[in-house]
């Protein structure tokens, strides 16, 4: 220590973890506002100076970082404009700066922001290189984890996640600082500890100078540029959102071929935004995140498309199966009711036919029952005729007989009586008349 008489140092870190506090702390006195405000109280640049075992300490005192100061243009700049003044106050550079964290909160969110944006303001190496971690409520420390017979080096080795990246960053340079404490020996050695660190890392390097944040203005100028297009990112961070959404959406519908067209309209918003992210970004970095995250979008849009459009020709394909095969169907549905109704008409046609041929069969009995019948009338007239012409012929040969009878009387009664051959022709006659001969 004896060759280092003066100490500058500079206190950073998120608002209300402390700093103000702990350059109290170190400078033994209270010369900074605190407060337990979650908002800035430390809003412009404050240096104090003190002594101590013989070595001057400059320590300056930075507003916070917050929230508000990380969401406008307008806070970011002041927060800039303080930390750059700060390095003008101190033209011979600073041995080291005090990144303060609090005990017990979660490295996590507002923390990170607040890390990567120190970085774009001091350098992305600033931590590596000229870091040294505050950990403010050490009291808290003390009850919590010391009691357990803990100590601090320990604690850190049982850290996880990006809280232990930090501390590796920072080659492990850590300082537990109770700031409420009333004890003059842990008072002097937490600040001994600082110095003893701050020592380290002297001979390690250079001094954190105007240099150094010269150097750091690209990625100053890159956070410059994320604040100018503060409200772009913003606009195309809910467009991109949006535009995931809709992603989603399409991707969980089942209908490829209706897929097609939003997913075109998806894939086109997406050039739009990445050809107006890029001239934004400027080769500067700043929207690279957000122009990434349209790449996937687009990749996977793309992807689906040519995935919607293969299955909608398979789908049509099918489709086209489908219908070929239900006109087949019904094909063959109408020729089975042709062929039924073919059978019908046959099946009419035999019972016509068969009654036809009943019919005929029919008339021709009917028409052999007549011819019998008339054959038989004929026969029965032939043989009534024929007894009519035998009874006649026997009427005739008995008329003969009784005539030659007659003739044969009158002859013989004529060869006694003169006139009696006239009378029996007399009484033939009246005889045939009497019976109607
Ligand atoms: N218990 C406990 N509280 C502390 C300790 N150090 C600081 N605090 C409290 O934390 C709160 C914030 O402290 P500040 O020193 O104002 O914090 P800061 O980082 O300067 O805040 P800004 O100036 O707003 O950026 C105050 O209420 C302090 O009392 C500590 O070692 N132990
Ligand atoms: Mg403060």
């Amino acid at each position: 220590m004896e060759h280092c008489t003066q100490i500058n140092l500079l206190l950073i870190g998120k608002s209300g973890n402390g700093k103000s506090a702990t350059g109290n702390s170190i400078l033994r006195r209270k010369c900074f506002r605190t407060s337990g405000s979650a908002l800035s109280v430390t809003n412009k640049v404050d240096v104090e100076v003190g002594k101590f075992v013989g070595v001057k300490l400059k320590v300056v005192d930075a507003p916070g970082v917050c929230d508000n100061s990380l969401e406008s243009k307008e806070g970011a700049e002041l927060v800039v404009n303080c930390l750059q003044q700060a390095i003008y106050l101190c033209p011979d550079g600073y041995n080291a700066f005090a990144l303060v964290v609090k005990f017990g909160s979660r490295f996590t969110g507002e923390e990170l922001a607040t890390l990567s944006f120190l970085k774009q303001v001091f350098g992305e190496n600033f931590v590596r290189d000229h870091c040294i971690l505050i950990l403010s409520g050490g009291d808290i420390f003390e009850y919590e984890v010391k009691s357990e017979g803990e100590r601090l080096k320990d604690w850190c080795s049982r850290q996880t996640g990006t809280f232990k990246q930090l501390l590796d960053e920072c080659g492990n340079r850590i300082v537990l600082f109770d700031n409420f404490t009333k004890d003059s020996y842990v008072k002097r050695k937490q600040i001994l500890k600082l110095l003893k660190e701050i020592a380290q890392l002297g001979s390690r390097g250079e001094r954190y100078t105007d240099m150094n944040f010269r150097n750091a203005r690209h990625s100053r100028e890159k956070l410059k540029q994320e604040n100018k297009f503060a409200s772009v990112k913003e606009e195309s961070f809910i467009e991109t959102s949006y535009l995931l959404d809709k992603l989603e959406k399409v991707q969980s519908s089942d209908d490829h071929k209706m897929k097609i067209s939003p997913l075109e309209k998806i894939l086109q918003k997406d050039s739009q935004l990445l050809k107006a992210l890029k001239e934004s970004d400027g080769d500067t970095g700043t929207m690279e995140e957000l122009i990434q995250r349209l790449k996937s979008i687009g990749a996977i849009a793309n992807d689906e498309k040519s995935k919607s459009i293969r299955l909608a020709a398979e789908e049509e394909k099918v489709r086209r199966q489908k219908e070929e095969l239900q006109a087949e169907k019904l094909k063959l549905e109408q020729q089975r009711k042709e062929m039924e109704r073919m059978t019908d008409i046959e099946r009419q046609k035999a019972i016509i036919e068969e009654e036809k041929h009943r019919l005929e069969i029919d008339k021709m009995r009917k028409l052999q029952e007549e011819r019998e019948a008339r054959l038989r009338k004929e026969a029965l007239e032939a043989k009534e005729a024929q007894a009519r012409k035998l009874e006649q012929e026997e009427e005739r040969h008995r008329e003969n007989r009784e005539s030659d009878m007659l003739t044969n009387a009158a002859d013989f009664a004529s060869s006694f009586v003169p006139y009696a051959k006239p009378l029996f022709s007399v009484g033939k006659g009246i005889y045939n008349w009497w019976y109607g001969k």
